[in-house]
């Protein structure tokens, strides 16, 4: 079984003003794709061929780097992209709002801390809510395509949605300024996919 790039759920240009058109094209026709590409390279006639990229990042540490590099970029970007959606953003309601405000006090402070852990990547990573393993949430932020799966992530669980703060994510349209980047983000956040992946 091989690898796909899964098609975006909306236009390149759906995300925008937050979101450039170009910035999507590029970030989803050339970075993810090439993650798959390379991703498929690096299994080819292993065992990993078989499994779930899933599967592949809960045991990363048996891989070599170009499986790791890879398969978590294409995890990474898949989750990505349908935590997006356009006329989507605002707050969260019912149980996403209620876990939130349970783990981090409200929305308002869970989002500082959350653009604090997406400002704070030094270099390319990602920022992440999770569910731990007692099912709690938590903020954490992983480096490169790692992500909290993995089993050499420094806090591990279950990923809930998760930014990307890499400089291909954001360059185009906000050069260096990642903050606000981050800050427009909540505008197209999809609360009702993480709503289903919070179970
Ligand atoms: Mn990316």
């Amino acid at each position: 079984m091989a690898f796909t790039l899964p098609a975006l759920p909306y236009a390149f240009n759906a995300l925008e003003p937050h979101i450039d058109a170009r910035t999507m094209e590029i970030h989803h026709g050339k970075h993810h794709n090439g993650y798959v590409t390379n991703l498929n390279n690096a299994v080819a006639g292993t065992d990993a061929e078989k499994l779930s990229v899933e599967e592949i990042c809960k045991n990363i540490s048996k891989y070599p780097v170009a499986v790791r590099n890879n398969g978590g970029g294409h995890y990474n970007h898949t989750q990505f992209w349908t935590a997006m959606a356009p006329n989507a953003g605002g707050a969260p309601s019912g149980k996403v709002a209620d876990a939130i405000n349970s783990a981090f006090g409200s929305f308002d402070e869970f989002k500082t801390k959350f653009g604090a852990a997406a400002g704070s990547r030094f270099g390319s990573g990602w920022a992440w809510l999770i569910k731990d393993s007692s099912g709690k949430l938590a903020i954490t932020s992983t480096p490169n395509q790692d992500n909290p799966l993995m089993d050499v992530a420094e806090v591990k669980g279950t990923p809930i949605v998760g930014l990307d703060v890499w400089e291909h994510a954001y360059y185009l349209n906000y050069q260096n300024r990642r903050p606000d980047y981050v800050t427009a983000w909540w505008n197209v956040v999809n609360w009702n996919e993480i709503a289903k992946r919070m179970g």
